[in-house]
């Protein structure tokens, strides 16, 4: 018997197979082999059929009809594999996100470098659905898997210095190739205040439609945070820092006026260039009408209270 190690690009069935179907196949099939005389071992299992089979949703989900699995991993925005939308999906063969660690350092007790499995092994995945806004006007409702920020934070113990969390993307050319044109200044960095990263609703997602993270998506771990533009979301995660003073991230350092560093989803706050009323659903028909944005992308009875007394329109 052959075991199949899957690699994170290997989504197979559940790309053309609409969501509750395939939760039922997986259950079915679990059940056929459990029921049955042979011994099922996970590694019996086909591919679509082995990772995360009995998620806990989250409490935090939308009603929103969930984005399909094609376009959630063939229309994105990771640069360093390319800067149109269908490049990332092309390129992610070339990614090889394992092997895999994470560094944690600055302002915190337990500072350290984690193989990806050590980093993720305490923590519960759950299923988080989540609404993205991408400061470009086009939003999705992608089913992540994955387990709260705020949690992970704690396990470092940030002291009392600690005022921001900063993430960065791998660097190295030679797995993501877009880094060798300087369209961005690499690595790619984003930050949080740290009561915005403490607060429940961001999560380090590790997995999308219940299996794991396609290269294109930001494998193998990626911040999700829902209430902000989608850039925010950093992908392919190699480091973590608390810090006292608030990060240098990436597009706000290369367009300051276009891109704030809180970047709060805001129907009110236009970009230099564009309103940001409205936004196209990915998916729907062209005809439809585009969707009303939402202050904070409808999230606002969660972090509204994080801004109380900021003037939203300096702090963009
Ligand atoms: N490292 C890195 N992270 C990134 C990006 C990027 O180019 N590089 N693009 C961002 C932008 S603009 C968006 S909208 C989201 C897109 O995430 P998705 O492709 O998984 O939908 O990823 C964000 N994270
Ligand atoms: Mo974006």
């Amino acid at each position: 018997m052959t075991i199949i190690i899957n690699k994170a690009s290997d989504i197979k069935a559940s790309e053309i197979t609409p969501r509750s179907v395939y939760i039922h196949r997986r259950q079915f099939m679990r059940q056929a082999f459990a029921s049955s005389l042979i011994l099922a071992t996970d590694a019996m299992l086909p591919v679509w059929a082995k990772r995360w089979p009995d998620l806990q949703q989250s409490t935090y989900k939308t009603d929103d009809t969930i984005t399909s699995l094609k376009d959630i991993t063939s229309y994105n925005n990771f640069y360093e594999l390319g800067t149109g939308k269908k490049d990332p999906a092309n390129n992610a063969s070339i990614f090889n996100p394992k092997p895999w660690s994470i560094a944690v350092e600055g302002e915190c007790n337990k500072s350290g470098i984690f193989n990806l499995e050590d980093f993720i092994k305490p923590f519960a995945l759950q299923e988080y659905i989540y609404r993205l806004r991408c400061v470009e006007g086009w939003s999705m409702v992608i089913p992540w898997v994955g387990f709260s920020l705020a949690n992970m934070l704690k396990k470092f113990e940030p002291n009392s210095n600690a005022r921001y969390v900063e993430f960065t993307t791998l660097l190295d050319k030679s797995r993501l190739p877009g880094q060798a044109r300087r369209v961005l200044n690499w690595p790619y960095v984003e930050g949080l205040r740290i009561d915005e990263a403490m607060n429940p609703l961001p999560i380090m997602a590790v997995g999308l439609y219940g299996d794991v993270l396609p290269n294109q998506n930001g494998a193998p771990i990626r911040l999700v945070v829902p209430w902000k533009y989608g850039f925010k979301s950093i992908k392919s995660i190699v480091k973590i820092r608390f810090t006292e003073t608030q990060p240098k991230t990436t597009w706000n350092e290369l367009a300051p006026d276009e891109y704030g560093f809180y970047s709060n989803v805001n129907p009110d706050v236009d970009h230099p260039r564009w309103s940001q009323r409205t936004e196209r659903r990915i998916g729907e028909p062209f005809w439809k009408p585009k969707r009303q944005t939402e202050i904070f992308n409808g999230y606002a009875e969660q972090v509204a209270h994080l801004y109380t007394g900021m003037d939203l329109v300096k702090n963009f």
